[in-house]
């Protein structure tokens, strides 16, 4: 039996433009559910997966698959619905599974044989025997996966090329941003692998780069952050010779001797969500937990920088709080912080989310018409009607905000700070350069959205 596994392509994602800047080979990353899903499928069947972020095949050329599987955000819902007319047509069932297809389930269920909603683990293997026998059930409800039964993901399905693997050691998070679908999907629970499953895995992927999709691979309390040193100390005596980036809160710069463990375990940058440069801003997501304390954001940026930790910040544009001149001030304090990456994204109601519940009840999710503007929900887009700024006017401070952090003073200034300290400066150099070249990329996508959407100037 034959199983195809596809990631959908949403061509207005400047990461899959790789064609028109040679700089986002470096960011494309893997889609660890297929892997995982891979590792949940058993011998008899013949797995491949397809990656149309790489490339899109021509599908009548591939030998015929007996079940297709699908993933997709949500931004890459209208392409994946496509992909299932296709399949339909060649009489081959098509499951869907992932974050969309879990919120949307209804939408979903007109375009394909079967969905799955939440984690597979607890159901994958119904799912495929009753494909084999023809009667496929048209939902699994899948439930939060105990953490020992996430199998190894199966890292050969994908050739190399990559710049970075991916692994996963913790599920669900305790907070709950407004903007969030992860607490939705995964709850709040804060479920950790095995270390030992972790390690064993670490040591099957083959890029030396990985980055770990944890959505917050320190959590917040104190049980959490002696579980992260433990898992840094079984990678270090594994002598994995890994470097890894992950997503953790700003708490991790609290502490000196897990920030020590983690850089000598292959620590080289952290993602962290600061959303907003004021206190507002950040209690308007749900976000309170970075001011506990009256937190000082440039000392603890500072504290991860000792130990040649990159911060990768990330700020959300068009919050009710946000006036003109945000994109400026996102810039120049991300900068004042010592952020060394800018990740402004444009707030963007995801359906799941407490945003979602607020902004429909309001009216205000502009981007209406689905699933066609699904590809739009990217976060590079204006969706919504924004309390202070029209959509011309987002743009206007995002193009400010990524123009400044991007400008070549800064990056040159960022480049001599990193190399003089030895942090990674090649890397941070080639995002830095990365993101410059998609602010005009991501330019023109902007204009081909306004003209098919009535946005107001
Ligand atoms: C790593 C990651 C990325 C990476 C890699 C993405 C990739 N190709 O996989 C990068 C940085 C590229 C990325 C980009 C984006 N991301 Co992202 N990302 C994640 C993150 C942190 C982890 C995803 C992951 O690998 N999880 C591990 C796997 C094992 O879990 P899983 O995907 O849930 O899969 C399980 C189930 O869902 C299910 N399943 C999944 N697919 C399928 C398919 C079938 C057939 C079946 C049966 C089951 C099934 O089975 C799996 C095992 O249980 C998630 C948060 C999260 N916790 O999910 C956000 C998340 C998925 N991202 C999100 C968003 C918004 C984006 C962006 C749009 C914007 C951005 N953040 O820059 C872009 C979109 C890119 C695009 N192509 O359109 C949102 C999506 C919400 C939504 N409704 O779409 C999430 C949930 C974060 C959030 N804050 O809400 N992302
Ligand atoms: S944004 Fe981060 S901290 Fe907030 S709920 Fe989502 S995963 Fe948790």
């Amino acid at each position: 039996m034959r199983l195809s596994l596809i990631n959908p392509v949403n061509r207005l994602v400047a990461l899959a433009k790789v064609k028109k800047n040679r700089w986002n080979r470096y960011r494309r990353w893997k889609p660890l559910s297929l892997l995982v899903l891979g590792g949940l499928t058993p011998p008899e069947w013949e797995v491949t997966i397809v990656d149309e972020n790489v490339k899109v095949p021509d599908y009548a050329t591939m030998p015929r698959p007996d079940l297709v599987g699908i993933t997709a955000f949500t931004s890459q819902a209208n392409r994946a619905y496509e992909l299932a007319a296709e399949f339909h047509g060649l009489g081959v069932p098509v499951v869907m599974g992932g974050i969309h297809a879990s919120m949307c389930l209804e939408e979903a269920l007109q375009r394909v044989d079967s969905v799955v909603t939440g984690e597979a683990e607890g159901i994958w293997a119904q799912v495929l025997e009753d494909a084999r026998n023809g009667n496929m059930k048209r939902v699994y409800a899948g439930e939060h996966a105990n953490m020992d039964e996430v199998p190894l993901a199966r890292h050969d399905l994908l050739p190399s090329g990559y710049a970075l693997g991916a692994i996963q050691t913790t599920r669900g998070c305790p907070l709950s941003c407004s903007f969030c679908t992860v607490t939705a999907f995964n709850g709040r629970g804060y479920r950790q692998r095995p270390i030992d499953d972790v390690v064993q895995e670490f040591g099957l992927i083959r890029e030396r780069r990985v980055l770990i999709v944890d959505d917050n691979l320190i959590g917040t309390r104190d049980e959490h952050i002696a579980r992260a040193k433990d898992l840094f100390r079984a990678m270090i005596r594994a002598g994995l010779r890994k470097e890894w980036v992950a997503q953790v809160t700003i708490n991790m710069a609290d502490d000196d001797e897990l920030l020590m463990l983690a850089s000598k375990s292959g620590c080289k940058g952290v993602f962290i969500g600061f959303e907003s440069p004021t206190a507002e801003g950040m209690i308007e997501v749900g976000k309170k937990f970075n001011l506990h304390g009256g937190r000082d954001f440039k000392a603890s940026i500072d504290r991860m920088h000792r130990h040649k930790i990159l911060v990768v910040g990330s700020f959300i544009l068009g919050l009710d709080t946000d006036r003109r001149g945000i994109g400026k001030q996102i810039a120049d304090t991300s900068s004042r912080y010592g952020v060394d990456i800018l990740n402004t994204l444009f707030l963007t109601p995801l359906p799941g989310t407490h945003l979602w519940k607020d902004m429909e009840s309001q009216g205000r999710i502009a981007a209406n018409s689905f699933p066609e503007d699904w590809q739009f929900y990217t976060l590079l887009f204006p969706v919504a009607c924004y309390k202070h700024l029209s959509s011309d006017e987002m743009f206007r401070e995002m193009d400010e905000c990524v123009g400044t952090f991007f400008s070549v003073p800064r990056i040159l200034r960022r480049f001599v700070g990193n190399l003089w300290r030895m942090r990674s400066p090649i890397f941070a150099l080639a995002i830095d350069l990365s993101s410059r070249k998609n602010l005009a990329l991501n330019r023109k996508t902007y204009r081909e959205f306004s003209l098919t959407h009535d946005v107001e100037k």
